[in-house]
């Protein structure tokens, strides 16, 4: 509406008067993914996120995602201003690997390398060897596997007990999962396959075993992006959240992206498909962070240098 056309003109002039960019992950909304790609700013994963905004020279990163995002961020970025629309969005993979409890079960493994998944707190980070994203973790624990490592997992035990059974690898798993991919049912699309056979099946290794078995693709959010560009099929059941249908629908005008079926169903289920604290993210908080400088990332120092080495080491990493 007319609000949202002000408020989308304010967030422009803001963002040149700030010298500030737009860093937006594929699980926001339309809008604000519209708003990063019209202001030169990005709409990637989370690995991709972390790059850009470490590369790039704005002064203010405006991270639109959820918490861990932010962190890395500024954790790359100490010198830059990092502001996110809301520091409410928070992720079930951070609240369910508290510092704590993580710390212990490190210390009951001391002969075994840490990696953890990027979907978790600095201290958390800080506390690893290795912090890997769902696009790079294959390669990470073929790569440990070949140096005779053996792995602590944390916190996303689906994606765990996949790259597990991929590789081989010898890994203890902590037993994290995200709300929304956990809700795929495989029997939820099989029968919507059954009513489009010529269907291609992608999925996101954060979705149980079962889901993963019934994937003709699986992969980052990333990586489904481009294989439903890549495939020639004319429709796509898609396991992850809802947000990737705007960049896959803008690459494939023509194809049809359905979103896979989950255990719960229309307004009963709080986390169908679309995660709820990705969708705090909205214009209105995002105009308000960079007008007041709310919602505004910090990292302890102590932390953040000892969170560093492993991010650092995600980001050089090569297969
Ligand atoms: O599920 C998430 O939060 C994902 C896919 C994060 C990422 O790596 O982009
Ligand atoms: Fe966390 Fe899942 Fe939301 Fe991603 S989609 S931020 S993994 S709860």
């Amino acid at each position: 509406g007319v609000d949202d056309l002000e408020i989308r003109a304010e967030i422009k002039a803001l963002l040149k008067e700030k010298n500030a960019v737009l860093v937006a992950h594929y699980y926001t909304d339309d809008a604000i993914q519209e708003l990063a790609e019209e202001t030169g700013g990005v709409i990637a994963d989370s690995l991709e996120m972390a790059r850009f905004g470490a590369a790039h020279d704005a002064e203010t990163l405006v991270v639109a995602g959820v918490k861990f995002m932010g962190e890395t961020a500024k954790i790359l970025s100490p010198e830059k201003t990092v502001l996110m629309p809301t520091l409410e969005a928070t992720c079930s993979l951070d609240i369910g690997c508290p510092i704590e409890e993580f710390s212990a079960f490190c210390d009951q493994y001391p002969d075994r390398k840490v990696v953890v998944y990027a979907n978790t707190s600095a201290a958390v980070k800080a506390r690893a060897d290795w912090v890997v994203t769902s696009s790079i973790a294959l390669d990470v624990v073929n790569h440990l596997m070949e140096q005779g490592e053996k792995i602590l997992w944390a916190p996303d035990q689906h994606l765990g007990g996949y790259i597990q059974k991929e590789t081989g690898a010898d890994m203890i798993l902590w037993d994290g999962a995200c709300i929304v991919h956990e809700e795929f049912k495989a029997k939820g699309i099989l029968d919507l396959k059954a009513v489009y056979p010529d269907a291609a099946i992608l999925v996101h290794p954060e979705s149980p075993e079962s889901v993963v078995e019934i994937a003709d693709v699986v992969g980052s959010t990333s990586q489904l992006l481009n294989a439903s560009k890549s495939m020639v099929n004319d429709t796509f059941i898609v396991a992850t959240d809802r947000g990737i249908f705007y960049k896959m629908r803008q690459a494939s005008p023509n194809k049809r992206f359905l979103e896979a079926p989950t255990a719960g169903s229309g307004a009963s289920c709080r986390s169908c498909a679309h995660c709820p604290w990705m969708a705090l993210n909205s214009l209105e908080m995002l105009r308000n962070a960079l007008r007041d400088g709310s919602g505004q990332i910090y990292v302890n120092e102590d932390i953040r240098q000892k969170a560093l080495k492993p991010l650092k080491k995600m980001l050089t990493f090569q297969a």
